[in-house]
């Protein structure tokens, strides 16, 4: 971690600040050219802008909740926050939720660097627009001058209707089976059939960001094989694959030749996984098409679906680093995740928003009780961890659906990762020795999948599902790193203070708002809570 610290001691010599002024507010767009609805923009505008700065800039952006009937806050996917972590967004956890007409700042440093995204992390909202990209760049990317232009290629999924109503559909009682509703169209950089215009014989590096709310997508350049180079910012050696399959929230970085000459026009595909929802589906909704354009005289070509996508395993990825596996292991956080009681459960337990978000308990509690997990709640799940351990994190799968799980604040060791239908993790299974590093890895449905992290940086990280329908509907947990760490040595902005105040947060006591006595709990957030005595079984 000194190795952390001077790099960015070295960067601060020459390092900017990029300041970002938003005005969050309602625009009308249409990007798949069907429907014309409300969605969630930026200063007037949508699609939302790119953030883009340099490895150890300094990042502000100024926020103005102008929405008038929604409150909002933004995370930045994939930033680590070290020593920030009342800039990493989550509402009820590491601040309160940006009531409309407030103003509200995030000021951190861009570390790492790489491809990610920002999006809402408040009531499900990002679906309804509001995400973009977040590019960081390094001067010393060991990828540097292999690639002649650098390009960003997002995919989502898109829904016509708003999601308050999408999660009132969901979460109702009589969807007991747990159905999220289907897309209505898979978007390409928020639009259908867009065009790259390609120069003959270059080298691109294309960015790509998967931002859906639940779908996960192959994509292919038919006829041009790409090569990864880095997967959720992490630098990797090179791989070739024809193609990839990208869960929500994960990044590849690949490189792609041209060919060299301009004789004729090709397609790319980003095809949404069908299995997710056992397969009902109208064709023209699962993909998204677009343009490798060489010469716009030419024809473009007649586009069809693959019938088989051959993605590359990013388990076998190596990391560019080759840091080997962490080792000895001294805490385990094991989450068995299951879909029952029309909820997610982790350890029988559907997540509980603390009234106290937990980054603030944190800084409130007495310094004999901040490493109990008692005082977060037994219902936001809470797993405390101390400075510098070597945590390893089990996702164990009872649902009969696959998972792509996110931790905030780090980028993991991927150890294991079963295949579908094969026993859960018993510790005896063999490891990936130069494991992968990702910040969203995807579990397979009735297996297990487990990753490691050195607990260097001290906050409060989510960890959870990333599909937005399961957040809302409460799979995730609460990791607390070295909240001791926090006590002193941070304090909480006078406007993310009078954001709670407006919103009527308290910001002091425990996830029940004793601040009498941390370990009195009420209710919902009583450890004496009645849980869930079933058996793991199916959802
Ligand atoms: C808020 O206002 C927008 C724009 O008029 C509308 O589309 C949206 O449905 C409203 N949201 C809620 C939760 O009522
Ligand atoms: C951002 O944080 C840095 C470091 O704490 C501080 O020096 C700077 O004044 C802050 N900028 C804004 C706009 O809050
Ligand atoms: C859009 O998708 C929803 C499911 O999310 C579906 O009920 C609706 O019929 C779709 N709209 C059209 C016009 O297909
Ligand atoms: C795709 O979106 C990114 C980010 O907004 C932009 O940089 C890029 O030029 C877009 N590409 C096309 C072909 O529209
Ligand atoms: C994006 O992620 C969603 C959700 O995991 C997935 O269904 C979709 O197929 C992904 N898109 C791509 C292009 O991989
Ligand atoms: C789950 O996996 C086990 C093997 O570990 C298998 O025996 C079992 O049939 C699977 N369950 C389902 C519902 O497929
Ligand atoms: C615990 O708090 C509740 C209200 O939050 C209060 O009624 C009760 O007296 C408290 N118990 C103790 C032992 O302090
Ligand atoms: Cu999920």
């Amino acid at each position: 971690m000194n190795l952390l610290y001077v790099l960015c001691l070295a960067q601060a010599t020459f390092a900017a600040t990029i300041t970002y002024n938003w005005d969050i507010t309602w625009v009308e767009a249409n990007p798949d050219g069907k429907l014309r609805r409300p969605v969630i923009g930026i200063n007037g505008q949508w699609p939302c802008p790119t953030i883009q700065a340099n490895l150890g800039d300094t990042i502000v952006v100024n926020v103005v909740n102008l929405l008038g009937n929604e409150t909002t806050g933004i995370h930045f996917h994939g930033q680590r926050q070290q020593g920030t972590n009342t800039m990493d967004g989550p509402s009820g956890v590491n601040q309160c939720a940006i009531p409309p007409g407030d103003s509200f700042t995030y000021n951190f440093t861009a570390y790492p660097a790489g491809s990610f995204w920002y999006h809402s992390h408040n009531k499900g909202q990002y679906p309804d627009g509001f995400r973009g990209p977040l590019i960081i760049h390094d001067p010393n990317d060991p990828y540097l001058g292999t690639y002649q232009e650098d390009l960003t290629l997002m995919i989502s999924d898109w829904f016509w209707t708003q999601m308050p109503d999408l999660l009132g559909l969901y979460l109702n009682p009589a969807n007991n089976a747990g159905i999220e509703p289907a897309p209505n169209s898979t978007l390409v950089n928020d639009s259908e059939n867009i065009k790259f215009a390609i120069t003959p014989g270059k080298t691109y590096r294309l960015r790509i960001i998967n931002v859906s709310n639940m779908a996960s997508n192959y994509v292919q350049l038919i006829d041009h094989e790409m090569t990864v180079i880095a997967v959720d910012s992490v630098n990797v050696e090179p791989a070739t694959t024809e193609s990839i399959y990208i869960a929500t929230a994960q990044r590849y970085d690949v490189l792609f030749t041209a060919k060299s000459t301009a004789s004729q026009n090709y397609f790319f595909i980003s095809s949404l996984d069908q299995t997710m929802y056992g397969g009902v589906f109208d064709i023209t909704i699962p993909n998204a098409y677009g343009y490798l354009v060489y010469n716009p005289l030419l024809p473009l070509p007649a586009v069809y679906e693959p019938t088989i996508f051959n993605p590359i395993d990013d388990f076998s990825l190596i990391p560019y680093d080759k840091e080997p596996i962490l080792g000895p292991v001294s805490q385990t956080i094991t989450i068995n995740m299951i879909f029952e009681n029309d909820a997610y459960d982790i350890n029988r337990l559907t997540y509980v928003a603390p009234i106290v978000p937990s980054l603030y308990t944190v800084l409130s509690a007495p310094a004999s009780d901040v490493l109990n997990p008692a005082i977060y709640g037994v219902g936001s799940n809470p797993f405390v961890v101390q400075y510098n351990e070597i945590v390893e994190v089990v996702i164990n799968n009872f649902d009969t659906g696959s998972h792509p799980w996110h931790m905030h604040g780090h980028q993991f060791q991927v150890i294991y990762r079963g295949a579908a239908n094969t026993p859960m993790w018993d510790g005896t299974q063999r490891l990936s020795q130069v494991p992968v590093r990702r910040d969203v890895i995807f579990v397979n449905t009735n297996s297990s999948t487990v990753w490691r992290f050195q607990a260097n940086n001290p906050g409060v990280f989510l960890i959870h599902c990333h599909i937005d329908f399961h957040v809302e509907a409460g799979l995730t947990a609460t990791l607390i790193e070295a909240p001791n760490r926090l006590q002193g040595a941070l304090t909480v902005p006078a406007d993310h203070l009078a954001v709670c105040r407006h919103d009527g947060t308290a910001t002091v006591g425990n996830a029940a708002g004793n601040s009498q006595n941390f370990l009195n709990l009420t209710d919902r957030w009583s450890p004496h809570r009645q849980v869930n005595s079933l058996e793991p079984g199916r959802g």
